[in-house]
């Protein structure tokens, strides 16, 4: 792909509020921006969506940036890449580390669209032009959670996902199903339960939740079959499915109704559209989850739920929901519950280098 640089920036931003799930508080938010500049001029970018800490996957923002500097970049470098399709193949010598791999191949894919002159998402096999939005709600207190669902719904969303745990489940979910009677409503659980909880979980069957999302372990998908034999809400799952294999393997064993895919988790666009063309085979509906993400990240993810599997609206929120001010112009908005994509090649939206500086902490510029 004719490739003159690469450059990591590893930025920090507060969040406008903190987000909690039983795994712990996220208040600030750590990234790595890929930036890949081809021979042309022209620039793709991407963005490496681990966290400070190991709490949601194994991968941490140190443990990215040491396999991108001493593994990814250097495998670019001795091999070239001839489409980004066959990125995650050349990888294949590199153990897991999906968001490290994801961070790079989404910004190759960015250079792709933008060379080719077409939308990341009709490069991609998008078919639709506006994405319905969803959002998360992590707070553990009650009326504050109804306080901030509120002020999202007066804001258009009109899908809201709230995390739950054995501490918060079925007086939580009861006041919330009370207060909003229509609302399509989810909860996502991060592997807070066993199989032990199976009638606990069953009691959530009658608040009408579009479904639940990872309520067992997070390398699981056997006991989850065996749990969503027992209760009716749709079971998803998140943290489970790292690669196409486990999402082939769930779906035969029955583990789950519904897939969340993120295309850091899976290893890339490419990977998480071969789950997504599964998916629509075998008849699972799909959405595209979120990673208390940037703007980049954001637009990787619009681009992917353009795709004609995704029949359920996502965690991809606009770019106010977690940040004063984003690192991409224009912002991502939500209007009237739908965000609309852009039309410009590539991810379609410019990277706010001034903003980017102001938030970064630590670069390196690697010359091919
Ligand atoms: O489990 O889907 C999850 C955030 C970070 C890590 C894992 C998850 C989440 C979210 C928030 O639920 C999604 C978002 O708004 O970006
Ligand atoms: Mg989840």
């Amino acid at each position: 792909m004719n490739i003159k640089s690469i450059k990591l920036s590893l930025i920090k931003m507060p969040l406008k509020q903190a987000f909690t799930t039983h795994l712990g508080t996220v208040t600030e938010r750590e990234a790595i921006i890929v930036e890949v500049e081809g021979k042309d001029g022209v620039s793709g970018f991407g963005e490496g969506v681990a966290f400070s800490s190991p709490w949601y996957t194994e991968e941490t923002i140190q443990t990215s940036w040491h396999v991108l500097k001493d593994f990814i970049i250097p495998l670019i470098k001795e091999n070239g890449i001839a489409h980004p399709e066959g990125t995650f193949a050349l990888f294949s010598s590199i153990r897991r580390n999906h968001m490290a791999k994801a961070a790079i191949e989404t910004a190759l894919w960015d250079l792709q669209a933008k060379r080719e002159g077409k939308t990341l998402s009709k490069l991609m096999g998008g078919t639709v032009d506006t994405i319905p939005s969803g959002v998360v709600v992590g707070n553990p207190n009650l009326p504050a959670a109804i306080t901030q669902i509120e002020s999202y719904l007066e804001k258009g969303y009109y899908r809201v996902k709230v995390k739950i745990s054995p501490e918060n489940d079925i007086q939580y979910i009861a006041e919330i199903r009370k207060k909003f009677p229509d609302l399509l409503l989810m909860a996502d659980a991060n592997s807070a339960y066993t199989l032990e909880d199976a009638e606990r979980l069953k009691s959530l069957d009658e608040y009408g939740l579009l479904m639940i999302e990872q309520p067992l372990d997070y390398d699981d998908i056997v006991d989850h079959a065996k749990l969503q034999s027992k209760i009716s809400t749709p079971i998803c799952l998140d943290e489970s499915i790292v690669t196409f294999n486990d999402a082939r393997k769930a779906v035969e064993l029955g583990s789950c109704k519904v897939i969340n895919i993120k295309i850091g988790r899976v290893g890339g666009l490419g990977e998480a559209k071969r789950i997504h063309d599964f998916c629509a085979d075998k008849g699972i509906p799909v959405w595209a989850g979120g990673m208390i993400e940037f703007g980049i990240s954001r637009a990787h993810n619009l681009a992917l739920a353009s795709m004609p599997g995704f029949t359920i609206p996502g965690d991809i929120s606009g770019s106010d929901r977690y940040w004063e001010k984003d690192i991409i112009e224009p912002e991502i908005k939500v209007q009237g519950g739908f965000i609309t994509l852009p039309n410009r090649p590539g991810i379609g939206f410019e990277v706010n280098r001034k903003r980017l500086e102001e938030v970064t902490i630590f670069e390196d510029k690697i010359i091919f």
